[in-house]
């Protein structure tokens, strides 16, 4: 082990010439070396809302900060997304009188579960968590700004009526490889992975850097079931962490 570690060539790194061309291409290429375009996270709602003293607090939303921090440097393109609603949003019960928050009411075609205001835009709870790091972050979403409809999806409203311009924006970007973190897995981390398939990305879903609000027990685990019948991979931090071409990538920056 210690002839081994006394072998490497260590200088190796700094030698090389054009470094940022030759990490992005390695980057780009899958373990047999095909290419594969770029990796984008899409960091979901990680908002303060949904964490600790927030309106709408999500169990364990804050625990998910640091790994989105974390899981940054891995990545070619950083997506946040921002859950930003106006105050008379019909997703809030407090607009439905006579309804309570955690009730389900049909409206059109859709099944609308009540919330608790939550996310109204330019207010305290709508921003993003202090403790996540913006400073790589290099397209943010809004979504479930029309009052008439919920979004829970990265891409679409819950009637697949208006796209956010995410999918377009990935494309002219060459993201194939598209990896979800955040909250919640039982809403905007599951409908934004299977809008993602859809569309034709490569879609991995970062299990451990998820919460879910679990308003029915069984929650979670059938949003998790559901996403890897659709197609997309789980997988979790530390397999980002200890992949290669990753740490390639964190290598230059
Ligand atoms: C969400 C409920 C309501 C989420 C957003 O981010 O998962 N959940 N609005
Ligand atoms: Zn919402």
């Amino acid at each position: 082990m210690g002839a081994r570690q006394y072998m490497q060539p260590y200088h190796v790194e700094v030698d090389i010439p054009h470094e940022p061309l030759y990490f992005v291409a390695i980057n780009q290429c899958d373990e047999g070396g095909a290419m594969t375009g770029k990796k984008a996270l899409i960091m979901v709602d990680l908002q303060n809302d949904f964490c600790m003293g927030g309106n709408l607090a999500v169990p364990g939303g804050d625990e998910v900060i640091p790994l989105a921090n974390q899981l940054q440097p891995y990545f070619d393109l950083i997506i946040a997304t921002q859950d930003w609603h106006p105050h008379d949003h019909m997703s809030f019960a407090a607009n439905h009188p006579g309804r309570a928050v955690g009730e389900v009411i049909q409206v059109e075609e859709l099944v609308q579960v009540l919330w608790p205001v939550h996310c109204v835009q330019d207010t305290k709870g709508a921003e993003f968590h202090p403790g996540l790091d913006l400073h790589r972050v290099n397209k943010i979403i809004h979504k479930g700004v029309n009052k008439h409809i919920d979004s829970y999806s990265a891409f679409f409203d819950n009637a697949h009526l208006r796209s956010t311009g995410l999918s377009d924006y990935l494309r002219d970007e060459q993201v194939n490889d598209v990896y979800i973190m955040g909250l919640a897995t039982d809403y905007c981390v599951k409908y934004s992975s299977l809008d993602a398939v859809h569309e034709g990305f490569k879609v991995t879903v970062i299990q451990d850097a998820c919460r879910g609000v679990e308003l029915s027990q069984g929650d979670v685990r059938a949003a998790l079931a559901a996403m890897r019948d659709a197609g997309v991979t789980l997988v979790a931090c530390a397999d980002i962490f200890n992949s290669s071409t990753a740490r390639i990538s964190k290598a230059s920056r």
